[in-house]
C-alpha cells in the first residue's frame, strides 16, 4: 500500500471517529435537557413528601396543641424570614389572606401558642429550582392566640366549623373535599411573575389557568373552602390544546394533606398519651404491686366522665377520677388540650376485674384483644360517630363499631384492625 493510501485511509478512519463522537455528542445533548428534568421533578416530588411529613409531624406532636397547624410566613410583615406570622385576632380580624404564604421552618410568633411550644419546622426545604415552598392552611387548624381554643378531635373532619380546603385535578375536577393544608413548589417565574424585591405575594409564585372556561388560581384565598389546582405542567400543553386557553402558564407543583390524613396521626398521639397516664395511675395507685389498681370506668355518655364506682367497662373516668368511687384517686392528669377538645368523648375504656380496686393487682388479667388474652386494661379510640350513631349515648353501639367490639363482654378486635367506612374503632392494649 502506498503511502498516499495510507494516509486516506488514516483521515477516514479520523472523520469517522469524529463523526461517531459528534453523533454521541447528538444523542447527550438531546437527551440532557429532558433527563435533569426529571430528576429536578423527582427532587421537587421529595421535597414536598418531605414537607407533608414534617408538618404532619409537627402538628401531631405539637406540646401544648396537638393538631394545630401553623399560620404561614407572609411577605406583608416586612420579610420572609421562615417565620410563622401568627395573627392575634384580638388585634387584627383574621382575613384568609392570612393563610396563605410561604411554608415556615422556624418558630412560631406569639400569642398564638403558649411559651415552650415555639419551635418550628426545623427544616429550610427548598424546591428544585431552589424557590421556598409555598403553603395554605384551613381556617379550622390555626390557633389566633393562646387564649382562644381552636377545638380538635374526631368530630371536626365531618362536621367542621368551616368548610375544608379543595383540591382539584388537572381537568378541574375536586380530587378532595376535606383538604387541611396545601404544600405548592412554585417553580421559576412564569408570564408576567415578577418576584424581585424579595417580599412579592402569591401571585408572583402561585399560578392561575383557565381550563373550559373556568378560571382556577393557586395564588388566592378568599373563602373558607378556598380551591387550589394540580394543573397539568405547561411544558405539555401544545398551543392547540382545545381546553387549555392560551397562553398556558402553570408549573406549579402540589401537595396535599387531608383532615384524614391528620386526624388517623393525631388520635394514634393522643392515645399513647392516654395510655401513659393510665400506666402511671396504676404505679401510683399502691406501692405494694400486689395492691395496685386502674380506676374504675365512667358511665357512657355522661356528661362530667365521673368515676362509676364497680364499673369495669365505659367511658374514660376523667375529672377527678375517684369523687365518684371510693377508691383513692392517685391523681388521672391528662394535658389541658385533651379536655379543651373533648378528648374524652373519643374513648372506651375497659379494665380488667383483677385489676380494679377491689380486685387489684392485675394477677391474671381477664380481657382478650384479638389473639392476645390476659390483657390488664385496655383503651379504644372510638373515632366520629359512624352512619346512625347518635353520641353522647348510654349505648355502646354508638361509640364502637363491630358486634365483638360492642357487644359488653371481655373480649375485642385486634389492635390493627382495618379501618373501613363502617369501622373507626383502634385498640390501644394498656398494659401488659
Ligand atoms: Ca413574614
Ligand atoms: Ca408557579
Ligand atoms: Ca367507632
Ligand atoms: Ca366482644
Amino acid at each position: 500500500m502506498s503511502l498516499h493510501h495510507k494516509q486516506c485511509g488514516m483521515a477516514l478512519i479520523m472523520l469517522l471517529f469524529v463523526m461517531a463522537l459528534a453523533s454521541v455528542g447528538f444523542i447527550f445533548s438531546s437527551l440532557e435537557p429532558s433527563t435533569i428534568r426529571l430528576e429536578r421533578d423527582k427532587k421537587t416530588e421529595e421535597v414536598l413528601q418531605q414537607a407533608k411529613s414534617a408538618l404532619i409531624g409537627w402538628s401531631v406532636s405539637h406540646p401544648e396543641y396537638p393538631g394545630i397547624l401553623p399560620f404561614p410566613d407572609r411577605g406583608t410583615d416586612g420579610n420572609y424570614d421562615g417565620s410563622s406570622d401568627c395573627v392575634n385576632t384580638a388585634i387584627t380580624p383574621l382575613a384568609y389572606a392570612h393563610l396563605i404564604g410561604k411554608l415556615p421552618y422556624n418558630n412560631q410568633t406569639t400569642p398564638c401558642v403558649g411559651t415552650v411550644a415555639g419551635s418550628g419546622l426545623a427544616m429550610g426545604l427548598k424546591e428544585s429550582e431552589g424557590e421556598d415552598l409555598w403553603y395554605a392552611v384551613s381556617r379550622n387548624l390555626i390557633r389566633t392566640t393562646a387564649a382562644v381554643a381552636t377545638v380538635i378531635n374526631p368530630s371536626i373532619a365531618d362536621t367542621p366549623t368551616y368548610p375544608w380546603l379543595v383540591v382539584r385535578d388537572k381537568s378541574g375536577q375536586v380530587i378532595s373535599s376535606r383538604v387541611a393544608a396545601v404544600i405548592i413548589a412554585p417553580g421559576l417565574p412564569i408570564g408576567t411573575q415578577n418576584r424581585a424585591g424579595g417580599l412579592a405575594g402569591a401571585g408572583a409564585y402561585l399560578d392561575t389557568v383557565v381550563i373550559s372556561g373556568t378560571t382556577y388560581s393557586n395564588a388566592d384565598y378568599a373563602v373558607a373552602n378556598e380551591d387550589f389546582i394540580l394543573g397539568e405542567d405547561m411544558r405539555n400543553v401544545p398551543p392547540s390544546h382545545p381546553t387549555y386557553q392560551q397562553p398556558y402558564q402553570f408549573n406549579d407543583r402540589l401537595i396535599y394533606i387531608t383532615i384524614d390524613e391528620l386526624m388517623l396521626a393525631l388520635e394514634k398521639r393522643v392515645a399513647r398519651e392516654v395510655a401513659a397516664v393510665m400506666r402511671n395511675y396504676y404505679l401510683a395507685s399502691e406501692v405494694v404491686p400486689g395492691n395496685r389498681y386502674y380506676p374504675y370506668a365512667a358511665e357512657l355518655g355522661e356528661p362530667t366522665h365521673l368515676c362509676d364506682e364497680g364499673r369495669l367497662t365505659g367511658a374514660l373516668p376523667v375529672v377527678n377520677a375517684a369523687s365518684g368511687c371510693t377508691h383513692p384517686n392517685p391523681g388521672f392528669t391528662l394535658p389541658n388540650w385533651f379536655t379543651e377538645s373533648s378528648w374524652q368523648d373519643y374513648f372506651y375504656y375497659a379494665v380488667s376485674n383483677d385489676c380494679s380496686y377491689a380486685t387489684p393487682g392485675c394477677v391474671t388479667g381477664g380481657i382478650t384483644v384479638g389473639a392476645q388474652a390476659n390483657v390488664h386494661a385496655l383503651l379504644i379510640s372510638t373515632g366520629a360517630a359512624i352512619g346512625a350513631q347518635a353520641r353522647p349515648s348510654s349505648n355502646i353501639s354508638d361509640y364502637l363499631d363491630s358486634i365483638e367490639n360492642a357487644d359488653g363482654d371481655g373480649v375485642f378486635d385486634a389492635v390493627g384492625t382495618p379501618l373501613s367506612s363502617t369501622y373507626n374503632d383502634r385498640s390501644l392494649i394498656v398494659a401488659p
